[in-house]
Parts: C-alpha cells; structure tokens; sequence
C-alpha cells in the first residue's frame, strides 16, 4: 500500500505543475457524465494512469474520466478509483482543486475501501491520507517533497456551513435546516470545489458539508466511488459521520454503474445529528 501513498505524491507534484504551466481551456471531448474535459482533465488523467502503470499491486484504474474499469496488472490486488481534478473549472479563477483517491480490494463498493486520499492544489500543494489505522494523516509538501504536519480530529461540534447545489432546487426542508444553521452564526465557506471545501472543515475543526438531493439532480451530483467514498472514510475516521438523505452511512453505498452518484453529507457530529432531525431520519 505504501507505494500507492508514494505514487500519489509523485503524482501530486506533477499535475500541479501542469495546473500551473498548460493550457487551460476545454479539450474537445466530454467524460462519462457528460461535463466537456478540459485539458487538464485529460492531462491529469494521463499522468495517473502513467504513474500507476508501474505499480503492479494497482489491479485497475475507475476515473471519472473514462467509461468503464481499465486493466492494469492482472495479479494486482487493488483498484483505484480516482478523480483526476475534481473543480477543474475553477482552475481558471485560480481557485483551488483537487485529486481524490479511492483504493478498494474487490467488489466497487463502501465496505471494500481500503484507505482514501486526496490532494490540494492551492497556495501549497497538501495531502491527506487516511487508512483503518487511526486518524487521517496531513501533509504538505515544500519543494517537492510532504513533510507530515499532524493528525486530522473533527471537533463535536464547529462553524462551517457548505452548502452544494442551487439553492433554488433545494427541498423546503433542506432550505429550512441550511438556514437554521447560520442562524445559529454558521459561517458560509463554499467555493464549489469538493476537495478545497471539504479539506477547509476538516482543518477548521467542524461544521457540515451537504450537497442534497435537487429538483435539477434527484440522485445528487457527486459520483460515488470517487468523490463521496473516499471522503465519507476520511470524515469517519476524523471521528465525525458521512451520510445520505435517508441517514444511510455512505460507507454503505454500493454503486450498480462506476458514475453513479448520491446526495451526501459530510460533517461533525452534531451538525449531522441535527440534520438527521431535519430529514426526519429515524434513528
Ligand atoms: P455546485 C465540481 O464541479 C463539483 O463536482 C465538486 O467539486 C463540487 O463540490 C460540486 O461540483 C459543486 O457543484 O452545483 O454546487 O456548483
């Protein structure tokens, strides 16, 4: 496993380097879900596949940008399932983005991830790594290479409130729960990149991420094998909870397509316990 965690910071470095030196703009293809590619898309995606093709306990590789499971080593023992640069898009208002990194043994599914990680490509490029033993460990990387910074905990209770998708095609009761949280002097910190977002609540200490289910995308808009999996293991083992609109771990989710995608919550205990509440989710 050791060389999968080795093989991400190779790849780290790399595509922050072409985040900050390529071509920004759409290349003239689209990946499985129907989003245009930019080429930092394609490129990121390539320098993955390239880095994990050396590595022969990687068995296969599931990429938002591509359809379906591409082979690798057929002894291999782990699939890796991986956007590439998920918030793209924001790229270009030099905002930050991010890779996202599932590594499951078997069947595509919650209960087989192994260890997630993700990286940020922001003001310095940072790591987050976690496994079954203990917290999710921080790193940060200073020319070139991640010197480990500490422990990641999730308080009880904290101040963050990002909240996903239109406003507009929230339901009523997911309006009223955002709404009541910064009433309760939440702070707003939402800059429609998963990774940068996600990454801010788990070093703030807590709050709630939420990207519901929407009249516009009923089953959600993040994919779960490679956005909210790893994620949900990240938070859980942070000590806080990653469910769905019917209060399910999404550590159980058991996608049927590699895309398939599900309303997700992420957060600190309390925040999620108080959602729960306002999705009437019997517990
Ligand atoms: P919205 C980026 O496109 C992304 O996939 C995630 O990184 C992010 O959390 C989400 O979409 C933002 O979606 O609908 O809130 O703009």
């Amino acid at each position: 496993m050791q060389s999968i965690f080795e093989t991400i910071k190779k790849i780290a470095i790399k595509i922050d380097y072409a985040i900050k030196t390529e071509d920004l703009g759409y290349s003239d293809s689209e990946n499985s879900s129907g989003e245009e590619q930019l080429k930092l898309d394609v490129k990121s995606d390539y320098i993955i596949e390239l880095a994990f093709n050396d590595i022969s306990i990687v068995k296969a590789l599931v990429s938002e940008e591509k359809e379906g499971v591409l082979e690798l080593h057929p002894n291999g023992i782990y699939t890796i399932c991986y956007d590439p640069l998920d918030g793209s898009s924001l790229a270009d208002v030099n905002l930050s983005v991010g890779s996202i990194f599932g590594i499951y043994k078997g069947e595509l599914k919650g209960e087989n991830l192994i260890a997630s990680a993700y990286v940020v490509y922001g003001p310095r490029i940072e790591l987050v790594i976690a496994t079954k033993k203990g917290k999710p460990l921080h790193y940060r990387a200073t020319e070139g290479l991640f010197n480990f910074i500490g422990e990641i905990t999730l308080k009880e209770k904290w101040n963050i409130n990002a909240p996903g998708g239109t406003q507009q095609n929230w339901s009523n009761h997911h309006k009223t729960f955002i709404d009541a949280l910064f009433g309760e002097g939440y702070r707003l910190r939402y800059s429609g990149g998963m990774v940068p977002d996600l990454h801010q609540i788990l070093l703030k200490g807590g709050g709630i991420f939420s990207y519901p289910e929407t009249s516009d995308k009923p089953d959600g808009k993040l994919r779960q094998l490679f956005e909210i999996i790893p994620f949900a293991f990240i938070y859980e083992q942070a000590g806080g909870q990653a469910i769905d609109s019917k209060g399910k771990r999404l550590m159980e989710l058991v996608p049927k397509h590699p895309h398939d995608t599900s309303p997700c919550f992420f957060g600190s205990n309390y925040e999620i316990e108080a959602l729960k509440k306002a999705y009437k989710v019997k517990t």
